[in-house]
């Protein structure tokens, strides 16, 4: 059992600021700092302790937000720095707190650290970005970039952008307008601690670190080895920066320049790793390097080797996937998020379970169950307290705004123009993976723009037709809603967070193709059953010898005490979750 943390029993719930409360008189339609402001009461009647903003510093939007070009100050879209401090008093006045996004793997292309760096070969901070010389000149005269890495948004061109004024290639992972900086380089890491500083001396309780394990490439720069598409030029090099080898150096000297001097809460994304030693050496309790990571493999399940394909998935993988990051962590004194939205995936009703107005919300409240009561820090994703689902597949291309899917459809016009199956493919891996899905803006109300932005003015993503019945003003309403079965899950959570926080995990029938099943024990003995089906059937789950139930305490059907027989089997309907004690 694992120490009691503030930070383990927080529930984190993440903004995307462009997408959550925009303010009366701003015309932009986006969304504003004072707007989040405005909803902390909400938040907080939520069961929110900390809010996790995507950045909202001064940025030229290539990728909202994550290509910073000033890291001290806030994008005037969002509003200004008075706004975050008023937002950090109001938070701390309900005893809550405010989480940073630190993205610090990239800057933006219009950073003044990176317009410096390519003024010139000597410029002092040339050496604050990864430079390399062309490969070759080809037989055309064209210089060819030094390896063969696809860039990580889109994969339609290379991780390398050639750089007319000095004739070189610098190293950018995302895209064009995101630069890696050289981490190799002394004074940009001194450079990144003085920013972590800054925003903890302003109030903030920590950071979530943007693709964090990005930060050490192999210095060889080798070509990438996997063919993905022989079509296509490039190829993901993932193999040589995804957990790189100064990773542990750097993020402990992180932790001893800054993190070690505050009380903090952090959390690393880190996308491309799933070895357990390998984690555990960063989140690990004596680690000395970061208190949680994000792992991918639940929301990468349908992932072959980028983000926009498809691969099949059944139920049994996504229990073993659970189950076994839960005893990984709880085994070996490490730490676990738990996750299944955030702002690059899905929605999490629409991917998980049955997103049909027969079923949206059983499955939204069978989601909510599970992850109230599966062991580490919650994390839940705006909209998810709704049930918010996927943009619908009526939508024309020009509606989606991210730069991956753009890029992506690029590829797929490019490259399949003559192909018309291939076509209608790629736009279904639109329609089920695009990161739109989860950007789409918040539905507050029935009104015209949702109550995001004022109905006189257009947002800058389109808002879903669904807000009409899919919405925080009608759910706050009605008793049954999802909105309200999260609120009393989290409560409940909170109420018992000694077995469900910090708890044992014990997985039941793992064999059973649509039941996910388990025991969660507390320090004083206390069992917790928690049966979910995940699937559109009646079943009948069988129950495990030496599992005596007491009591059904919640269910995703009825309000209060679920009717069910407490011997050897358990009728599910269909998505159903229910709660028993133990004796
Ligand atoms: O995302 C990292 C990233 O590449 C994800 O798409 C990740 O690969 C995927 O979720 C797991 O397969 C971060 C930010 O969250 C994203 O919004 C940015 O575009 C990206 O970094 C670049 O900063």
């Amino acid at each position: 059992y694992s120490t009691p943390k503030w930070w383990k029993e927080a529930v984190v719930y993440q903004i995307y600021p462009a997408s959550f409360q925009s303010q009366p008189g701003v015309t932009s339609g986006w969304g504003t700092i004072k707007g989040i402001t405005s909803r902390l009461d909400y938040l907080k009647s939520l069961g929110v302790d900390v809010v996790w903003s995507s950045p909202i510093l001064t940025s030229p939007q290539a990728d909202m937000g994550y290509d910073i070009a000033n890291y001290k100050d806030i994008d005037a879209r969002y509003g200004s720095l008075e706004d975050v401090d008023e937002l950090i008093a109001e938070l701390k006045k309900r005893d809550m707190k405010l989480m940073m996004d630190l993205v610090v793997n990239h800057t933006s292309n219009e950073h003044p650290w990176f317009l410096e760096s390519r003024a010139s070969l000597d410029n002092p901070k040339r050496d604050w970005y990864i430079w390399k010389k062309p490969k070759s000149v080809g037989s055309d005269g064209v210089p060819e970039p030094p390896n063969n890495w696809a860039q990580i948004l889109g994969e339609a061109n290379s991780a390398w952008t050639y750089d007319e004024k000095t004739g070189e290639y610098y190293l950018s992972l995302f895209t064009p307008e995101q630069p890696d900086l050289n981490w190799e380089n002394p004074e940009v890491r001194a450079a990144v601690w003085d920013v972590m500083h800054f925003w903890m001396a302003r109030g903030a309780c920590g950071f979530r670190m943007d693709v964090i394990n990005l930060i050490s490439k192999e210095p060889t720069y080798p070509d990438a080895d996997i063919v993905l598409d022989p079509g296509h030029r490039y190829q993901p090099g993932s193999k040589y920066f995804v957990n790189g080898p100064k990773l542990h150096d750097y993020l402990r000297e992180m932790y001893r320049e800054v993190l070690s001097k505050y009380d903090t809460i952090t959390v690393g994304e880190m996308p491309g790793v799933s070895d357990e030693k390998e984690i555990l050496r960063t989140v690990g309790s004596n680690s000395g390097e970061l208190r949680m990571i994000f792992i991918f493999d639940l929301v990468d399940i349908d992932k072959p080797n980028v983000r926009m394909a498809l691969k099949p998935w059944d139920v049994k993988e996504m229990k073993s996937i659970i189950s076994r990051w839960q005893r990984a962590m709880i085994e070996n004194d490490g730490w676990n998020s738990v996750f299944i939205e955030n702002h690059d995936n899905p929605r999490s009703v629409s991917r998980y379970t049955d997103d049909s107005d027969q079923w949206r919300e059983k499955g939204a409240k069978l989601l909510a169950l599970m992850q109230t009561t599966l062991g580490g820090t919650l994390f839940v994703y705006q909209g998810e307290e709704i049930g918010t689902r996927n943009a619908p597949t009526s939508w024309d291309i020009s509606e989606f705004k991210d730069i991956e899917t753009i890029n992506y459809w690029k590829k797929c016009e490019q490259l399949y123009a003559n192909d018309k199956e291939k076509l209608a493919h790629g736009r279904k891996i639109i329609d089920m993976k695009a990161r739109d899905h989860a950007r789409t803006p918040m539905q507050w109300s029935a009104e015209d723009n949702a109550g995001f932005c004022d109905p006189g003015t257009k947002p800058w993503m389109r808002v879903m037709d669904d807000h009409k019945t899919i919405n925080v003003e009608a759910q706050l309403k009605a008793d049954d809603s999802v909105w309200h079965f999260w609120q009393a899950a989290l409560k409940h959570r909170k109420e018992h967070a000694d077995a469900f926080v910090y708890g044992g995990f014990q997985e039941l029938s793992p064999e059973h193709p649509e039941v996910f099943a388990y025991v969660r024990t507390s320090v004083r003995g206390e069992r917790w059953l928690v049966v979910l089906n995940f699937s559109g059937k009646e079943l009948e789950w069988t129950v495990p010898q030496g599992i005596e139930i007491e009591s059904w305490e919640r269910g995703n059907y009825v309000k209060g005490t679920p009717d069910k027989p407490k011997q050897s089997s358990v009728p599910l309907k269909p998505w159903e979750g229910i709660l028993g004690k133990c004796g």
